[in-house]
C-alpha cells in the first residue's frame, strides 16, 4: 500500500500575505512553485485579492465597516484555515493603512493559538516620507509583544542595490528575493535534508526572538562557500560586531549535489566563531535540483538566549481553545 500525503497538508506551515505588497509577495512564493507552503491572501482591497489566484481568501473591512474587523471576528474568519499551522508567517509592506490596522491583531491571533508567528515585513522607501517611515517603526514596535521573530526587509535597502532597474523588474526582485529567504529558512523542515531541522528547533531558536539578524547569500566557483559567508554577512550591512551579541543562530545551506561535507563544515564553523561563544546553534542543509555549483546560505541571528515573550498555548492545548 502507498500513502500519498500532500506536503501542504502535512507542513503545518502558513504563509498569510497582508496588504497590497503582502499579497503581491504571495505571487512571489506562487510563481516560485514552492512546496509545502499553504497561502492565504488578506487585504481590504478587492482588486488586490482579484490579481490573486487561491483557494485562501480573506477580504478585510475598513473604514465604516471598521468594527466587523474586530479581533474575534477575524478570529473566527481564520480559524478553518489555521487548524493545522504550527508555524505562521505574515508577510506585510509597512507604512499603508491595511497593515496598520490589521497587523497587530493577526500576530496576536496567532500567538494566543500557539502559533510560532514570523513576521516578515517590508519597509518603505525614504522617498515615501517620514510619516510612513514612522508608522511603519511603530507598527514594528507594536508587534514585539505578540510576533516570536521579526524579520525586516527596508526596501530603501535594495533601492541602493539596484538603483536602475526599471520599477517592475525592481520589486519582481526583491520580493522574489524575499521569498528565497524565507524558503530558504523553512526548507530544511520540508524537504528531504541532508541535515533535517525539525519545527521542534525551529521553534527553540524562533520563539520570542524578538527582530532578528538575517544574512543570505548565493555563490558559486571556487572557494564559494567562504564568499558566501562573507557575503551573507555584508548582505544587510549592520556591523560586523554586532555579530558577537547572536545568541541564537539558525543556519540553513542548500546545494547541489556536489555540496561537500567540508564545506558545510567550513560554514558553520566560521558563522559559529563570530557569534556569542555560548551561542544556542541549529543547522539545515538540503540539496536541491538545478543547484549544481551552487552554494546557497541563509541565516537567522537573535540577540536574546530566551524567550521575551509571555508563554503561549501548547499546541496540544489548541483544541480546546477553539
Ligand atoms: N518590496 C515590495 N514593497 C512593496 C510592494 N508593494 C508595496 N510595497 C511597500 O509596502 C508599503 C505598504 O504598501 P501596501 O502593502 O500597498 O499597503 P497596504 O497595507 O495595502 O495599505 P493600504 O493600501 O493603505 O490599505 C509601501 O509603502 C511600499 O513601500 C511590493 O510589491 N514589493
Ligand atoms: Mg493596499
Amino acid at each position: 500500500m502507498t500513502f500519498e500525503l500532500e506536503l501542504s497538508t502535512i507542513s503545518g506551515i502558513k504563509i498569510l500575505g497582508l496588504g497590497g505588497a503582502g499579497v503581491n509577495i504571495l505571487k512571489s512564493f506562487q510563481e516560485l512553485s514552492l512546496n509545502g507552503l499553504e497561502l492565504i491572501a488578506l487585504d481590504s482591497s478587492a482588486l488586490s485579492l482579484e490579481k490573486i489566484s487561491l483557494p485562501y481568501k480573506v477580504q478585510l473591512t475598513r473604514g465604516e465597516g471598521r468594527k466587523k474587523g474586530s479581533l474575534s471576528l477575524l478570529r473566527e474568519e481564520l480559524s478553518p484555515y489555521l487548524e493545522n499551522a504550527e508555524i505562521a508567517l505574515i508577510v506585510s509592506g509597512l507604512g499603508g493603512e491595511t497593515s496598520a490596522l490589521y497587523l497587530p491583531s493577526l500576530t496576536r491571533i496567532l500567538k494566543d493559538l500557539g502559533i510560532l508567528t514570523i513576521a516578515v515585513l517590508l519597509f518603505p522607501f525614504h522617498f515615501e516620507g517620514k510619516m510612513r517611515r514612522n508608522r511603519a517603526e511603530s507598527i514594528k514596535e507594536s508587534l514585539e509583544e505578540s510576533a516570536d521573530a521579526i524579520l525586516v526587509f527596508p526596501n530603501e535597502h535594495f533601492y541602493q542595490l539596484y538603483p536602475d532597474l526599471p520599477l517592475v523588474e525592481f520589486f519582481s526582485r526583491v520580493n522574489s528575493t524575499i521569498c528565497d529567504v524565507v524558503n530558504s529558512l523553512l526548507e530544511p523542515m520540508l524537504y528531504p535534508s541532508l541535515i533535517n531541522l525539525e519545527v521542534s528547533t525551529l521553534r527553540r531558536i524562533l520563539e520570542g526572538a524578538g527582530e532578528v539578524m538575517i544574512g543570505w547569500a548565493e555563490e558559486s566557483g571556487e572557494k564559494r562557500a567562504l564568499r558566501a559567508i562573507e557575503k551573507s554577512f555584508n548582505s544587510m550591512s549592520w556591523k560586523k560586531e554586532e555579530s558577537r551579541k547572536i545568541k541564537r543562530l539558525l543556519i540553513s545551506i542548500a546545494g547541489g549535489d556536489d555540496l561537500t561535507i567540508q564545506e558545510v563544515s567550513k560554514i558553520c564553523e566560521s558563522l559559529t566563531y563570530r557569534v556569542y561563544p555560548e551561542a544556542d546553534i541549529a543547522v539545515g542543509a538540503v540539496t536541491r535540483e538545478n543547484f549544481r555549483g551552487i552554494i546557497r546560505l541563509t541565516f537567522c541571528g537573535i540577540k536574546s538566549l530566551g524567550s521575551k515573550l509571555s508563554p503561549k498555548p501548547l499546541i496540544e492545548e489548541r483544541k480546546r481553545l477553539w
